[in-house]
């Protein structure tokens, strides 16, 4: 049995492994890393990531950083059909969920972080609500088109940018024209595995 410590809170870009581990049925223990008092700027955890970023995992004393890779490498070590059962599957949730990091996160980020750090950046906003405007219906269109976002079955890359676009529900961004995106989305948001460790969160 592989020693699981992950860093990183259940939201933001640690949901990603909380919620890989809960769809592995893997065990694991947690350590919470409070950013607000600064316990991502100690030397014990920029020694275990430089970045000075959460999450952070360490596996039978493997560390590895940033959320899109815990979970692809999870799933390989744990259960490969999770990334896609074939290579085209893993290729193509590969494409969607990086480009719904770099096209939507992103610009979500510079909406939500108004509010986390209470500077305003009124012109950032608005630039980013235009590319958004544009990026939106772009993954509207394809989800018309297939179930997930590899092909019909669930994997990693629909847990990876689901959590991205559950960043519009902390800035009231306004899904509800996009019917194909929040089928999706309910569908993700509806598993178990999510379930469970939103349980934690709440509890
Ligand atoms: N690309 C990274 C982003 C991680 C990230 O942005 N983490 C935030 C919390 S959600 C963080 O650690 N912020 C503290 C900081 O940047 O100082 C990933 O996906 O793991």
């Amino acid at each position: 049995m592989s020693m699981i410590t992950l860093y990183g809170p259940r939201m933001g870009s640690s949901l990603r492994p909380h919620w890989m581990l809960a769809e592995l049925g893997v065990e694991y223990t947690t350590k919470d890393v409070d950013l607000r008092k600064g316990e991502h700027r100690t030397p014990e955890y920029l020694a275990l990531n430089p970045t000075g970023q959460v999450p952070t995992i360490e596996v039978d004393g493997f560390i590895l950083a940033e959320s899109l890779a815990i979970t692809r490498y999870l799933a390989a070590k744990f259960q490969p059909a999770m990334n896609g059962r074939t290579l085209e599957e893993q290729a193509k949730g590969a494409q969607w969920e990086l480009w719904a990091m770099l096209g939507l996160q992103q610009h979500l980020s510079t909406i939500a972080s108004q509010k986390w750090t209470g500077v305003m950046n009124p012109e950032g906003e608005a630039k980013a609500r235009e590319i958004l405007a544009k990026h939106f219906p772009i993954l509207e269109t394809y989800l018309g088109t297939t179930a997930f976002l590899a092909g019909d079955v669930f994997t990693t890359a629909d847990l990876n940018a689901c959590v991205t676009l559950s960043y519009t529900g902390f800035i009231g961004y306004d899904l509800s024209v996009f019917p194909n995106i929040q089928r999706w989305m309910s569908a993700c948001t509806t598993r178990p595995a999510y379930l469970a460790v939103q349980a934690k969160v709440t509890a």
